[in-house]
């Protein structure tokens, strides 16, 4: 808590040994009116989530953190609150350990092709009328890879760094970085987020496949849009598509 320098996010936690999922507990909160930067934190997660249903793995040793954000920004730019997330991870994880991580478009932050933390941004209710998101973070953190299924590239700091860290720490670094690039967005300053994320994109430049549905669409990953949107190039058109909308695989 010392080590807290924010105005509002983390500034109250609701800490539990174990939950279902960290973003199921901060919703149920942010339904019973909890204000702005409400943090939840669990050691554990039984049924943590990805996007689409996926599963997320949480054993203990993880950051395991979801915050209420009732940001002043239309539903278009909150959707830009996963890229300012991605950011702020980014920062942290250079600032503290001087560890370069990039991004895989939109939410998926990898350390050498391994998948090292990822963000799931969930709207609550209406956003004209109630505004507000729960932003769940996890990164992988004080355990072993052996500790997840070995189904897909996975990596944790300690695998990276040789020893624990600070779990407190990085969840306050988190918050301090996010809540910067959150201001900067109800400022509409997009394009220093933009640019320092298209820094860290993995696969710019090259052949990506978009799954939309049941199609499957092949072009140039070109960057993002000022909408916060991934712009593909096909042929000789440029196409943008939403993150809510498509999965993306490099050729
Ligand atoms: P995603 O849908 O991009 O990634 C989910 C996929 O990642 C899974 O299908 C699996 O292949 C792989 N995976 C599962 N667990 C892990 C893990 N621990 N490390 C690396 N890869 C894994 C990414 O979704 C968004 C994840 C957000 C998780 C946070 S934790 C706090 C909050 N609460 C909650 O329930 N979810 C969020």
């Amino acid at each position: 808590k010392q080590a807290l320098s924010t105005q509002a996010l983390g500034r109250v936690v609701d800490f539990s040994a174990e939950l279902s999922s960290t973003n199921d507990r901060a919703k149920e909160l942010a339904r019973q009116g909890a204000l702005h930067g409400l943090t939840v934190l669990a050691s554990r997660q039984q049924a943590g989530r990805g996007r689409l249903q996926r599963q997320w793995e949480s054993p203990a040793g993880g950051l395991w953190m979801s915050v209420v954000l009732r940001p002043n920004l239309s539903l278009a730019d909150a959707s830009k609150i996963t890229l300012a997330a991605s950011v702020a991870i980014v920062d942290t994880l250079q600032e503290l350990f001087e560890l370069s991580i990039g991004i895989k478009w939109p939410n998926d932050l990898i350390y050498k092709g391994q998948k090292l933390a990822g963000i799931l941004g969930e709207v609550v209710g209406e956003w004209n009328t109630v505004q507000t998101l729960i932003l769940g973070i996890g990164v992988n953190g004080n355990f072993p890879r052996e500790q997840l299924n070995n189904t897909f590239p996975a990596t944790t700091l300690q695998e990276i760094l040789g020893f624990d860290i600070d779990l407190n720490l990085l969840a306050a670094k988190i918050l301090e970085n996010l809540e910067r690039e959150l201001i900067f967005l109800e400022e509409k300053k997009f394009d220093e987020m933009r640019s320092k994320w298209t820094k860290r994109a993995i696969g710019l430049g090259e052949g990506v496949r978009i799954f939309r549905g049941e199609d499957v669409i092949e072009g140039v990953f070109k960057g993002i849009s000022i909408d916060g949107a991934l712009i593909l190039e096909t042929g000789n058109e440029e196409v943008t598509f939403s993150a809510g909308e498509i999965k993306l695989r490099s050729k």
